[in-house]
């Protein structure tokens, strides 16, 4: 048997269906999406199925929406190379090219197709539904998408290069929290096939290393303004920073013991960035989110962890704001 040729899947799946839209082997040009404003994880999986797509003759093109101020992705993309292209609205010459989503999904509200065909979506967030598409591969089983995407390369039979094999590994370095939450059997055997061909440590480095002392300001205020509400601990930030910074905060906080849920709200800017982190498994962090955000904002994401951001055209008071997590936190955590 040739290799990968008859197999069943996904990713076999997935240029089956690629091929018989564009009417034969290597004869279109697929477009790969992050989520808005992508991560790590993001950027590494839609780098690394591009990749791959690309030896079975088809043609790439990466894109994103929003905006990539983290230092230590910029260094990622800068350092391994990763073509993604920012786009406004759709992408102009390719609006009937195949769209696959990947580390996102359309029905979660964090990327909404950049072509008028969306063809696949490649996710692992739980809290959405199935997109109406030719191909999905959704496994909330999965702590990172990367996971998903290098079991692809082994489906192929493929060993990734040393820049695609480093950006996966900084994909499940960045949502595992570097092996502390949400590991699971996917990303374990995706990096027990990746450690030696890409370099941990550089990826270990960048990731770990995305704040700046310019940041000092805004950890200063999370604390000051940090409020306790059972075990819930709410802190509006109320300067401009970044989404990093305030995900960073969030993972911190809840360091503490008697703290379960974190919310830190950046309140100032034309993005107001909200991330929201949850150990308790009885409270859901995309949930309490999207319930608090509903009418003036959107937020989406995991149960541990979730993000999103307030309307621009939106004014709230601190209080308010404050209300609406605690009251979102009694009204999703129904089931403890
Ligand atoms: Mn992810």
């Amino acid at each position: 048997m040739m290799a990968g040729a008859h197999s069943s899947g996904a990713f076999s799946r997935m240029t089956a269906l690629l091929e018989d839209h564009f009417g034969g082997r290597g004869k279109g040009t697929a477009v790969i999406q992050t989520h808005d404003f992508p991560d790590h994880d993001a950027a590494a999986s839609a780098f690394a199925l591009a990749r791959l797509l690309e030896k079975r003759g088809i043609e790439v093109r990466l894109c994103y929406r929003g905006i990539i101020n983290s230092f230590s992705l910029k260094t990622m993309i800068r350092d391994l190379e990763i073509p993604l292209h920012r786009v406004h609205g759709t992408v102009k010459d390719l609006r009937s090219a195949p769209c696959i989503v990947v580390d996102g999904n359309p029905t979660n509200t964090n990327a909404r197709p950049v072509t008028d065909f969306l063809f696949g979506v490649v996710d692992h967030h739980a809290n959405s539904g199935v997109p109406g598409c030719p191909f999905t591969d959704i496994r909330t089983n999965c702590g990172s998408c990367a996971a998903i995407i290098a079991g692809y390369w082994k489906e192929e039979r493929r060993v990734p290069d040393r820049k695609i094999a480093t950006a996966l590994l900084m994909g499940i370095e960045m949502d595992t929290d570097f092996l502390s939450r949400r590991v699971m059997k996917a990303d374990m055997d995706a990096l027990h096939r990746l450690f030696f061909v890409g370099d941990w440590e550089y990826g270990t480095r960048v990731v770990k290393t995305s704040l700046s002392t310019q940041n000092l300001p805004a950890f200063e205020e999370a604390v000051t303004h940090a409020r306790l509400q059972g075990k819930m601990l709410f802190s509006r930030i109320p300067l401009e920073t970044s989404q990093e910074v305030i995900a960073i905060l969030a993972d911190f906080f809840l360091r503490f013991r008697e703290i379960f849920v974190t919310v830190v709200i950046e309140d100032e800017g034309a993005e107001r960035h909200i991330s929201v982190r949850s150990r308790d498994p009885a409270l859901s962090a995309a949930l309490i989110i999207r319930e608090a955000l509903r009418d003036i904002g959107e937020g989406g994401g995991h149960d541990y962890m979730a993000g999103g951001v307030i309307d621009p055209a939106v004014s709230i008071s601190e209080e308010e704001l404050f209300r609406r997590f605690t009251d979102a936190m009694e009204k999703t955590g129904g089931h403890q």
